[in-house]
């Protein structure tokens, strides 16, 4: 199966989490636009949805799906997204896509997060891929001399020659070389560095469920 075909089979996977009649919470990225596709086979037995990324509200929109602000709604059953890299335990990076803080925001409102992700995201341990934290611009060069000194190497997310900004306003820092052994400490040291706004680590708040495609099928992870 090609990588597409296993993000085709979680995102279908995903559609038995959705709840009749209820708000559901949508993430970022190209797995995440497989789910919004299936969503829109059921769109008529959902309230409505929540985007975690301009990207998403538009997609959803596009299926003639109805979004609402995050600030209408108390409470969601269940917010679907995908993962950069996720434990079997349920700790993720996230933030690739550079929409980690409105999927935080977004997870944070949900009662449960059910992860989708092709086989390749599973890993023993966090920290291959580059830690992304968005950052309040004029703080970008302290932030980074912060990071630094609590471990990897950290670098301005560039695009097109410049600095990516996200849906926020804010920039995101990349930090490389990691081998996090405590994701939830990361989590907590990296929340304290002021600039920061939110860090790419979901270990206090991970993934309840993981659905995971293989070759051999999608495998669930609690
Ligand atoms: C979002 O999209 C992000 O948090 C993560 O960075 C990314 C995963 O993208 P993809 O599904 O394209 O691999 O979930």
């Amino acid at each position: 199966m090609t990588q597409d075909e296993l993000k085709l089979a979680v995102a279908q996977a995903a559609i038995a989490y959705v709840v009749e009649g209820e708000i559901v919470g949508v993430g970022t990225g190209s797995t995440a636009n497989f789910f919004i596709d299936e969503l829109a086979k059921m769109k008529h037995k959902i309230k409505a949805a929540v985007a975690s990324s301009e990207a998403t509200a538009a997609r959803l929109r596009g299926h003639g799906i109805t979004v609402l602000d995050l600030n209408e709604v108390t409470s969601m059953p269940v917010y679907i997204d995908g993962a950069d890299e996720i434990t079997a335990s349920g700790a993720m990076i996230k933030g690739g896509g550079a929409a980690l803080t409105r999927e935080k925001i977004v997870a944070s409102v949900s009662q449960q997060f059910v992860c989708i992700a092709d086989g390749s995201k599973l890993v023993d341990k966090l920290g291959r891929f580059p830690l992304p934290v968005e950052v309040i611009p004029m703080a970008r060069e302290s932030v980074i001399r912060a990071l630094n000194a609590i471990a990897g190497e950290a670098k301005l997310r560039m695009k097109d020659g410049q600095a990516l900004i996200t849906d926020n306003g804010n920039v995101i820092v990349d930090v490389q070389g990691l081998q996090i052994d405590d994701p939830k400490d990361l989590e907590r040291q990296i929340n304290n560095i002021v600039g920061v706004v939110t860090v790419g680590l979901f270990a206090q708040q991970g993934a309840n469920v993981c659905l995971l495609g293989t070759a051999e099928g999608v495998k669930t992870l609690k």
